[in-house]
């Protein structure tokens, strides 16, 4: 295969029901161009429309799982230019994904990087990842969320320190101040990421999909509209198959076998 025609993102089977994203441009530490960004929105929007895709793992290839925008690609660009790559769509497709999300990162997560982790539901950081903001170092800012969902993941001050200074800190700081859920040894990651994967594939898809939209909806709205979203969806949960699976199981003392319906 030519490097031209060479795919950069690799989807394939983790388990059953748990697809493997890899972002996989090892010699350029995976920074996003136009072709990876492309083809990660094309994966999320398949992996989400596919009813035997319960769970998505997250990582890349090599020393990076990605280190930002592909700088090459943006240094002589001007506003329309950015403009006119409407990158802010493509991201949606991310942040709107319906399923659970985990990011297994392997190394570093700078800039794009971090704020793709970022739009996961749950990170998991091999012991020699790295995150950062480091954009102000190149002359610009945090442009895929950065700014807000650091500040919502970690807090003001210390958001605003990395975003400041694009200090890069290691896994076990970012664990420290809330940007990661666990650290793991390098050689467990993808273990620890697939066994979390498997076990959340084996819960209740509609449930599950129904706690990602009213968290991440209701973290937007006024505390009393969060609360009626909650609400209703827990009401509607109980016109599922798997609610009455679930319940009934639990009263029969037997292990759940959730249909997603
Ligand atoms: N863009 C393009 N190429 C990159 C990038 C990048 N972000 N990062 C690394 N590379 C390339 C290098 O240029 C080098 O290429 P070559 O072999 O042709 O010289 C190759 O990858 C290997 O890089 P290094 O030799 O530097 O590898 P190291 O292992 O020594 O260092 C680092 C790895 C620490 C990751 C280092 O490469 C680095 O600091 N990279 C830049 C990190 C950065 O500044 N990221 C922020 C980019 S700006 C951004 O993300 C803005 C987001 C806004 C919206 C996103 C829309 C998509």
């Amino acid at each position: 295969m030519t490097e031209a025609a060479k795919p950069s993102v690799i989807v394939e089977d983790l388990a059953p029901h748990v697809a493997l994203v890899r972002i996989d441009r090892p010699e350029a530490r995976n920074a996003l161009n136009a072709e990876t960004r492309a083809a990660l929105v094309e994966a999320f929007q398949r992996l989400g429309a596919d009813p035997d895709v319960r769970v998505v793992v997250l990582t890349g290839t090599g020393k990076a799982f990605v280190a930002g925008a592909d700088i090459k690609d943006m240094a002589s660009r001007t506003p329309p230019d950015m403009m006119a790559r409407r990158t802010h769509l493509q991201w949606q497709v991310i942040a709107q994904f319906p399923k659970p999300l985990i990011a297994a990162v392997n190394g570093f997560a700078l800039g794009g990087g971090c704020e793709l982790a970022m739009h996961a539901d749950i990170i998991i950081a091999a012991e020699s990842a790295r995150f950062g903001q480091p954009e102000i170092k190149i002359g610009i800012m945090p442009g895929a969320g950065g700014t807000q969902r650091l500040i919502r993941a970690v807090g003001k001050f210390k958001a605003m320190k990395l975003m400041l200074t694009g200090a890069v800190i290691d896994a076990h700081e970012a664990d420290r101040i809330g940007l990661v859920t666990e650290v793991v040894p390098d050689a467990e990651l993808m273990e620890r990421a697939k066994a979390l994967a498997v076990e959340i594939a084996g819960l209740p898809p509609v449930a599950l999909a129904e706690i990602k939209d009213v968290a991440l909806t209701g973290e937007d709205l006024p505390l009393a509209a969060a609360l009626a979203l909650e609400r209703k969806a827990f009401q509607l949960l109980f016109s599922t198959e798997d609610q009455k699976e679930g319940m009934g199981a639990f009263l029969d003392k037997r292990s759940p076998d959730f249909k997603g319906r």
